[in-house]
């Protein structure tokens, strides 16, 4: 093992860097006080400090094909949207067709593409361009347009705010997870993210797949796969025992993979525990040109379950 990730095994480098960030944790200081959390905001949070383990999202606790068209706003949505939002309790993802025109999706390529060559952009965690809303305003602008924000509001009854962008210019090709390990709130369920197709997505350049309904599994916590912690360290599993995890979960249940076959413009939205990733890269020189927005709800706690930090916001 490299000594970095060494390193990060020791809650104790985790509570030094949070300190050193300490204004970006500011964000959790309301939320602890209304959820009882009795600890400093740089030190290690997980479910451990949690008493249930189910959303309290209000279409994961009620049907909306029930609720949501007698709630307000939703009669702003078009036929398309409002339909899909009544479906979203049973389905836990929705598409928005065309949301953004070509000339936007194309501005978009511009951005990442310059943002790469002026050296500001790297790739990291493999093929993942991370972040690049804190460097231009039109991507910071994009997590902020109102088009997906208005519906982003609506699925949580909360105000939404953009946690991290990831642009692709290949497919990923990561295996199956649920983004509540990753980036995890509490109360569950206040996690959404926004998929943009940056150009048209085929079975050859690795599309996106999800599993409808798999939202409706159980979220899953470290301790699920033997990863507790102890007071001074992280579990010592790895985040292929994760994956093996799902697997063996997904294998259990009858979920059905779909490919999203996307236009450019097309938009995905997805449920904080819908199961997804990226299929296999059949074109190895095909681009697979898309942008995913993690937004987490403003009001809650906002934390890393895998790694049992406080999520460093940039809020502004
Ligand atoms: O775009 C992909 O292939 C995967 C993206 C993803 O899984 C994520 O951002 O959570």
């Amino acid at each position: 093992m490299r000594g970095g990730k060494q390193l990060k095994k020791y809650k104790l480098f985790h509570w030094l860097y949070n300190l050193w960030h300490i204004k970006s944790l500011r964000h959790n200081r309301d939320a602890y006080r209304r959820y009882g959390i009795h600890k400093p905001l740089f030190a290690s949070i997980s479910s451990k400090d949690f008493p249930d383990k189910t959303s309290k999202a209000w279409l994961d606790t009620d049907d909306a094909a029930l609720i949501a068209s007698s709630r307000e706003g939703f009669s702003d949505f078009d036929p398309s949207t409002r339909s899909q939002i009544g479906q979203w309790s049973a389905k836990g993802y929705m598409i928005l067709e065309k949301l953004f025109s070509d000339k936007e999706a194309d501005d978009i390529n511009a951005e990442i593409n310059r943002l790469q060559h002026s050296g500001k952009l790297r790739f990291t965690n493999g093929n993942k361009l991370m972040f690049a809303n804190r460097l231009s305003p039109l991507i910071h602008d994009t997590c902020y347009d109102k088009r997906l924000t208005s519906v982003l509001d609506f699925l949580l009854d909360k105000k939404v705010v953009p946690f991290q962008t990831i642009n692709f210019i290949r497919g990923s090709e990561q295996k199956a997870h649920s983004d509540s390990i990753h980036m995890t709130t509490y109360p569950l369920g206040y996690l959404i993210a926004v998929w943009i197709a940056l150009e048209d997505i085929t079975l050859q350049n690795g599309p996106l797949f999800y599993y409808p309904g798999s939202h409706k599994l159980p979220f899953l916590f470290n301790s699920d796969y033997d990863n507790d912690s102890s007071p001074l360290t992280l579990g010592d599993k790895t985040y292929a025992d994760y994956e093996d995890m799902l697997q063996d979960i997904l294998k259990q249940n009858e979920f059905q993979a779909v490919p999203f076959l996307a236009k450019k413009g097309d938009v995905l939205i997805w449920h904080a525990n819908l199961v997804h990733g990226g299929m296999p890269i059949k074109d190895k020189n095909a681009t697979r040109k898309s942008m995913v927005i993690h937004y987490y709800a403003d009001d809650v706690i906002k934390y890393h379950e895998i790694t049992e930090r406080p999520s460093l916001m940039k809020l502004d």
